[in-house]
């Protein structure tokens, strides 16, 4: 089936999600891509570099955190529970709380295949008696939780402020995903990123280094190497900006010129100025944070900050 649609050359060996997310949002007004394509292998590891940037706090302090409460992250958890890591990436912060809960199983959950093995690989050497099972999933979508790991009481982890990338409403809809996955006596542990002076939070989204700005632009390379594009790459800007009335920190790719180009045979034109929104990262107060949490099914038992109350750490409880 598929080899007869590529000899008629009607498939290509794109992800078709990403393809249909590529071709509905650059036809959409105001054009945007969901966030979660910046990840390919390239893209997940100019965010790694990102993490060790200067101006980019959050990696540093949740990690930092995370190392001052790891006498109290051994309670957390059962001793037989599993710990299911969503979002895994390269899994720095991992070691700090695989160490503090001995956990009977870890599974990494990464939508960036090769990354996640990767990572897996490297974690199973640091912890040899610890059975690891990466799981390749967009966690958008279902996550199918490994057999072995069916009866053990789950704690999930969930850092790096990644579900600022979610809107309100589909972060309250992960959130309840995870309780069902997770199951019962289910605990979380989030990382959310807090709402603090934009001279802290535009620089961390548009470094000196142009490191973020080259992560933005690596968008617009991967569409052209896997949709068969023709974006002139070099015609955009990497732009962040700070949303107050959303509170988040947003990301575009702004044309410098008018631009035609095509992607997967389909022409689109982008005037002078116009954009595309890549990525929205929400910060939360407390307050805010804890209504998130409760709308999605979580209620929250314990909070850790650091001294400038930057990031939290929370733990919930289903
Ligand atoms: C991985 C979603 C937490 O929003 O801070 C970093 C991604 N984008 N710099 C964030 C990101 C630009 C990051 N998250």
């Amino acid at each position: 089936m598929l080899k007869q649609e590529l000899e008629d050359g009607q498939a290509s060996l794109a992800d078709p999600h990403f393809r249909a997310d590529v071709l509905t949002g650059l036809a959409a007004s105001p054009r945007a891509i969901p966030a979660r394509w910046f990840y390919d292998r390239r893209g997940s590891e100019l965010f790694e570099e990102i993490t060790e940037l200067p101006e980019y706090y959050p990696t540093r302090t949740e990690t930092a955190l995370l190392e001052s409460i790891s006498g109290a992250l051994g309670d957390l958890a059962a001793p037989n529970a599993a710990v299911v890591e969503f979002g895994s990436g390269s899994s720095v912060k991992t070691p700090r709380l695989l160490r503090a809960i001995e956990p009977a199983a870890y599974v990494p959950i990464d939508i960036s295949g090769e990354f996640l093995r990767h990572s897996a690989a490297q974690l199973s050497q640091a912890f040899p008696g610890l059975p690891v099972y990466p799981v390749e999933a967009d966690f958008l979508r279902p996550v199918p939780l490994p057999e072995q790991v069916a009866k053990m009481p789950k704690l999930g982890f969930f850092p790096g402020s990644t579900i600022g990338n979610m809107n309100a409403w589909h972060a309250v809809d992960l959130l309840r995903a995870m309780r069902e996955w997770l199951g019962e006596g289910a605990r979380l542990l989030i990382g959310m990123d807090r709402v603090k002076s934009p001279e802290i939070l535009v620089p961390a989204y548009d470094d000196a280094a142009g490191v973020t700005a080259a992560f933005n632009l690596n968008l617009l390379s991967r569409i052209n190497r896997e949709l068969d594009g023709t974006i002139p790459v070099d015609a955009f800007r990497h732009r962040a900006i700070w949303n107050a009335d959303y509170a988040r920190i947003e990301m575009h790719l702004e044309a410098q010129r008018d631009v035609d180009f095509t992607v997967d045979g389909r022409p689109f034109s982008m005037a002078a100025g116009e954009t595309i929104h890549t990525e929205n990262s929400h910060k939360y107060g407390p307050n805010g944070a804890r209504q998130l949490l409760r709308a999605g099914g979580w209620t929250p038992i314990e909070q850790w900050t650091d001294d400038k109350d930057w990031f939290a750490l929370i733990l919930c409880e289903a």
